[in-house]
């Protein structure tokens, strides 16, 4: 199977934890792409376009061996728990346990797809940049800090993908500090761990796992051209074709 996924490793990406815990690893073909650089056309133009598997142009995208294509994290998450030789499943079958580890996935997702939002606005010339959008954004991100903090001073029975979510929304606060340079008019210093000291805890644990050492702060080392990508794509429309 193929994961296409952003190659940048200085955070931490639920569905390569994912992968790993199932022991999928070397299971699957990591196709990187670049979905920024499709959007304004900095040096490739549509050469890292994967529209043709995912009309969204997102990643993460998984495309099965079948041609079979599964995208929306939480969507490719799921399959490859599914798929699990380890035994170890991230999503529990059901019951409070379940509903307690999809409502974190859902609470850390957010989280980094409204810091994502914050990095974008960012990108704005300073003047242009609206102060309401950060004021409506970072209440949402305290709050939901917050409440990671409740939840890890509870603890938990075992690793699940709303701890693998939260690893990805953290590590990406700093990513976004360390590597944007983020110029946050309200927050520009923000400290996730500062009075959390569960949560500081919880991820000083949690980091070590080897499904995150894998990849977090490794370069990624194998082929992140867009004639990769294209080749990986046809031949994911290859296999549609033969399987149809
Ligand atoms: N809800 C989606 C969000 C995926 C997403 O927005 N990915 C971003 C990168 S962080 C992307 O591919 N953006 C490119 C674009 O929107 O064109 C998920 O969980 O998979």
């Amino acid at each position: 199977m193929k994961l296409f996924y952003s190659p940048f490793h200085t955070f931490i990406h639920k569905v390569l934890v994912t992968a790993h815990e199932a022991g999928l690893w070397d299971d699957i073909t990591f196709v990187p792409a670049y979905p920024f650089k499709n959007r304004d056309g900095e040096d490739q133009g549509d050469a890292y376009s994967f529209a043709a598997l995912n009309p969204l142009d997102k990643v993460p995208t998984l495309a099965l061996d079948s041609g079979q294509v599964i995208y929306g994290s939480q969507a490719v998450a799921e399959c490859l728990d599914s798929m699990s030789k380890t035994g170890k499943h991230l999503f529990p079958s059901t019951g409070p346990a379940r509903w307690d580890a999809i409502t974190r996935l859902a609470l850390a997702d957010t989280m980094f797809e409204t810091t994502v939002m914050l990095v974008m606005e960012g990108w704005q010339p300073e003047k242009e940049q609206r102060i309401e959008f950060f004021e409506w954004i970072w209440p949402k991100i305290i709050r939901g800090c917050d409440q990671l903090e409740v939840a890890c001073k509870k603890g938990f029975d075992q690793f699940d993908i709303g701890q693998a979510s939260m690893l990805h929304a953290i590590s990406y606060m700093d990513f976004r500090v360390k590597f944007y340079e983020a110029k946050d008019p309200l927050h520009p210093e923000f400290d996730v761990f500062a009075g959390r000291p569960n949560l500081k805890a919880w991820w000083e644990e949690s980091i070590q796992r080897p499904s995150v050492t894998s990849h977090y702060n490794k370069d990624f080392e194998g082929d992140d051209s867009a004639a990769f990508l294209q080749k990986n794509v046809q031949e994911v429309l290859a296999a549609q074709e033969a399987n149809a």
